[in-house]
């Protein structure tokens, strides 16, 4: 089947067809002659490149024919600065890419390309995945300019070769390698780093608050918390399809939300409003596996609302080195059930990066593998933690994450409520055409509110009005003294 597409590792890529991708709203399909989006770098200067994944679908490889990239930030979080040949992005992720203008002047392609290497003949179980090769191309291109060159033509420009001398390095891989013999090597985000000055600067922030606690360095109030992304009963979190509540969740008495029946969604899976509470201020920890699933799997972006996050480990599975093709799951989680939709540690401790750690709010959560996160739970809130991939978002792949429910701030007095609005459409209709001349019937206490407002407000000018009169007085007063002190100064030259 067409859409039934993998990569190297044999893994699934997205469950929709390609047909075209843009960049800054610019594309081409099948080839026709439509403009392209245009940078220009000038010769011997740089051009920084912030670049966002916003489609619901598809990892892309970034990369600019014969240019190497600097990677300098993810997600606006700065990250110690590394040079690859291409930065993959998946749906959410954002990076920070710095280009020098260091080649010919000339015009050359910039690519996006998605990690599609053919189609599945089978494509899962993935020990038995079999990707054929062929000639179908999934990309989109812009083109970086040179200044003064004329960018009247297309670029005629290829990706440089990755050989022995000069391999090819590929940052925020899915997956744990490429096949050998293509000289490309991945840089996954558990090996980037924090830049020192980040650090310093976290640390300075949790001392500033007099918290003894830092998040990195100290493990002692670690709240931690698995979440199972491995398609359990398709798109899921810990055997939960999620449920939106039918009002924001802070107007608890208007909501309506489904409770989740935890055994029965464990043992079977179910659909529910999935809330997980967390306590204030913990260091928090999620361990997002994606190992042993039943059925079809994918690599999945997930991203947290109001926090960014340490990413300290992530696990991958085996591969075959020559192809390049997934052999064994990683089996550092261990199932607590048949789905899998519970777990624990197969062996403590885990080896966790606890020096230097990249921010982001985004993160790869592999097949087969796992992602290890932490964050401090300072921001009282309901906060919704989401697959990226929008159709497994809409499928349940969410859930909410209620961190220090008894912290919550009340939403300010009159603050609208569902269901607050009570005009018929007839009105909101006639309110429109009347251009902004609102037939609003005033209730008593609107009347009330609207009289006192106004004897206040008109209390506030006088009192303003009082003051301002009193300082103009006085600063008329300090000028002639200034206008004194100079006049004295100038037998002194
Ligand atoms: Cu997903």
């Amino acid at each position: 089947m067409r859409s039934e597409t993998g990569a190297y590792d044999g893994v699934k890529i997205s469950s929709r067809v390609y047909n075209s991708a843009l960049i800054n709203g610019r594309g081409r399909f099948r080839n026709n002659r439509a403009p392209l989006s245009t940078f220009t770098v000038p010769t011997g200067g740089s051009v920084n490149f912030r670049i966002i994944h916003v489609g619901p679908d598809y990892p892309f490889r970034f990369s600019v024919d014969q240019h190497e990239l600097t990677v300098t930030a993810s997600d606006g979080y700065d990250m110690a600065p590394r040079s690859v040949q291409s930065a993959i992005l998946y749906p959410g992720e954002s990076y920070n890419i710095r280009i020098n203008g260091s080649a010919d002047p000339d015009l050359y392609w910039i690519r996006a390309k998605t990690l599609r290497v053919g189609h599945c003949t089978k494509c899962y179980p993935y020990n038995e995945a079999n990707v054929v090769p062929d000639d179908a191309i999934e990309e989109v291109r812009a083109v970086l300019r040179y200044q003064g060159v004329l960018a009247n033509s297309d670029p005629n420009t290829s990706k440089r070769n990755c050989s022995a001398e000069y391999p090819c390095y590929v940052f925020n891989c899915p997956f744990a390698g490429y096949p050998e013999h293509l000289n490309t090597f991945c840089i996954n985000i558990n090996k980037a780093e924090a830049p020192v000055s980040s650090l310093e600067g976290e640390k300075s922030k949790v001392t500033d608050n007099d918290d003894e606690h830092s998040l990195i360095t100290e493990a002692s109030d670690v709240t931690g918390i698995f979440l199972n992304f491995n398609f359990a009963i398709g798109s899921s979190v810990n055997g939960r399809r999620f449920i939106g509540p039918t009002a924001p969740l802070y107007q608890d008495s208007a909501a309506v939300i489904v409770p989740c029946a935890k055994e029965q969604c464990l043992r079977s899976g179910c659909r529910c409003t999935h809330i997980i509470d967390i306590p204030y201020n913990k260091t928090i920890q999620l361990v997002m596996y994606n190992t042993f699933a039943p059925a079809s799997q994918t690599h999945h972006s997930v991203h947290i609302h109001g926090h960014a996050f340490h990413v300290l480990a992530m696990g991958y599975p085996s591969y075959n080195k020559t192809t390049g093709r997934y052999v064994q799951p990683n089996t550092d989680v261990k199932c607590k059930n048949e789905l899998c939709t519970d777990a624990t540690w197969r062996d403590e401790p885990l080896l966790l990066n606890l020096m230097n750690p990249p921010l982001k709010d985004t993160v790869l959560v592999p097949a087969n593998g796992y992602t290890v996160v932490r964050f401090r739970s300072d921001n009282p809130g309901h906060w919704f933690l989401h697959c990226h991939n929008d159709q497994h978002m809409n499928e349940g792949m969410a859930l909410v994450l209620q961190e220090a429910a008894d912290r919550h701030p009340s939403p300010p007095r009159g603050f609208p409520r569902c269901g607050d609005f009570t005009w018929s459409s007839e009105e909101y209709q006639r309110a429109l055409e009347d251009n902004g001349s609102l037939d609003i019937q005033t209730t008593a206490l609107d009347t009330k509110v609207l009289i006192l407002s106004t004897v206040v407000g008109v209390l506030a000018i006088v009192i303003i009005l009082a003051v301002a009169g009193y300082c103009i007085l006085k600063m008329k007063k300090k000028d002639a003294s200034s206008l004194t002190v100079v006049a004295e100064s100038v037998p002194l030259k």
